[in-house]
């Protein structure tokens, strides 16, 4: 749950000496507590207290920070700080994040706002916030050494803009960035429409999620920074798959996700069971004229999409990244592909010299997800999750759209898994077999092969091994 933590020290002691009605002036003075989270769990939407009204979002395996209004002005307290988080049951992983999560808490404020957040530095080395996306003063975009000095361990920042244009943006450091944003440094922020938007529609469901990726060794915990391609945990708001929350939402909800992309490569981003239309980027709502339906949309480095669609298929249905790679967890890719080899003599042999040698994969890798090879401590398993039909064999950048209909508006909790209707799931057919039709039709093209070899030629294919541990060129 939510906690508050003073970093002021003493200066609870000081409020408590005071009267009352000097209090508030001197909490106004001072910084804002900063709030904290310490689970990985979806928050509901926080509904705005105070300032003007929004229909909040819902961050995945995340939380809004609350903010407090001081004369007008929403002040927000964000700490730069080393966190844990538990990235998939039992798998913690040590990264470098904001108010005790990585990524940091969404932020949410209302077109037009003025804005104040306070950076306090907890890091062990400077840092600084670039608002990616904005319109702000040049001084106010973050970039260390440019526009201004990196904040220093301990100290604090002011931030101070006016959200101008409606839209969905992020932020991260803009000081040694590429250690900052390997050890999990990075959010998400909302400015919502202050009026009824031409191009920007009422949702009655709101995700916001990021891509980010990890190179953490298995039994590790803490991320390889120097990794620029090879990462081998794909996540969505520092989660992997089972550990990332289902998008649980009632039928014929009208839904938005807004998904940016942090990582160091692009992430198609896909869809069963509905199509969607993409509604936004960093820039702002899309012209209408540019909007097609798809079930798959990629997400380039740097980007952020906005999608929508009406759920009006009940189910659960998966949503994933379509690179195969991204979903699945940390593992030696080095792996020969074996699909196809018989091994059963060279065994034998080997057998004789290592006694407990075993065959992977010889079938495929769906016999990794039910192995019980013990894995090193703090491991999340390859590929695992167990839907109603066994496992789904997925890791990384999976999760499920659960479309029902009685789920209650509002609510956001998983409804467990869908109970198909009789006669909608995929059967074994038991009949006999016909003999398959193409072979007679072989010799019947429009076009017959020539130069044909007089024998057929058999070919074994195996993947090349380009790199160590690789998933080089990802
Ligand atoms: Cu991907």
């Amino acid at each position: 749950m939510v906690s508050r933590r003073n970093f002021l020290g003493g200066a609870g002691a000081v409020t408590a000496a005071v009267s009352a009605a000097a209090v508030s002036q001197v909490a106004m003075a001072a910084l804002p507590e900063p709030v904290l989270q310490d689970k990985p769990d979806t928050m509901p939407p926080l509904l705005p207290a105070t300032g003007r009204p929004y229909k909040p979002v819902v961050t995945l395996n995340g939380w809004t920070l609350p903010w407090r209004m001081n004369q007008g002005v929403k002040e927000f307290h964000l700490v730069a700080e080393p966190v844990v988080r538990e990235m998939s049951p039992g798998f913690k992983a040590h990264l470098w994040g904001y108010n005790g999560q990585s990524p940091g808490p969404t932020i949410e404020v209302v077109e037009g706002d003025r804005v104040r957040i306070f950076v306090t530095n907890k890091l062990p080395e400077h840092t600084s916030i670039h608002w990616h996306g904005q319109r702000l003063p040049n001084g106010m975009d973050g970039v260390a050494g440019l526009n201004q000095p990196a904040i220093p361990t301990g100290k604090t920042f002011v931030y101070e803009f006016v959200a101008r244009r409606p839209g969905t943006f992020m932020y991260h450091p803009h000081a040694d960035e590429m250690t900052q944003m390997a050890m999990g440094m990075m959010g998400f922020w909302i400015t919502h429409p202050k009026a009824k938007h031409p191009l920007i529609d009422e949702v009655d469901r709101d995700f916001v999620f990021l891509l980010n990726a990890y190179d953490i060794d298995p039994g590790a915990y803490t991320p390889k920074i120097m990794t620029m391609l090879d990462f081998n945990l794909w996540s969505w708001n520092s989660r992997v798959f089972p550990g990332i929350d289902t998008l649980n939402v009632r039928k014929n909800d009208k839904v938005r996700i807004r998904i940016g992309n942090l990582t160091m490569t692009n992430h198609p981003i896909h869809l069963h069971g509905h199509e969607f239309l993409v509604t936004g980027t960093d820039g702002g709502p899309t012209p209408r004229s540019t909007r097609w339906y798809e079930v798959t949309t990629d997400v380039a480095v740097g980007q952020m999409r906005q999608i929508e669609f009406l759920a009006d298929e009940e189910g659960d249905w998966a949503f994933h990244c379509h690179k195969s790679h991204h979903t699945m967890n940390a593992m030696g890719h080095d792996v020969p592909t074996m699909i196809g080899v018989d091994h059963r003599e060279v065994v034998k042999k080997i057998t004789k010299l290592v006694p407990d040698y075993m065959v992977m994969a010889e079938r495929g890798m769906a016999d990794m997800a039910e192995m019980t090879m013990p894995l090193p401590d703090n491991t999340a398993p390859m590929m695992s999750g167990d839907g109603r039909f066994g496992s789904v064999e997925m890791g990384g950048m999976f999760t499920m759209l659960k479309v029902r209909k009685d789920q209650k508006p509002g609510d956001y909790k998983d409804p467990g898994w869908f109970k198909h209707p009789a006669g909608t799931v995929a059967y074994e057919w038991t009949g006999a077999l016909a003999e398959p039709a193409r072979f007679k039709a072989e010799s019947a093209g429009a076009m017959p092969a020539k130069n044909m070899p007089v024998q057929d030629i058999e070919v074994q294919v195996r993947k090349p091994n380009t790199s160590k541990g690789g998933h080089a060129g990802h």
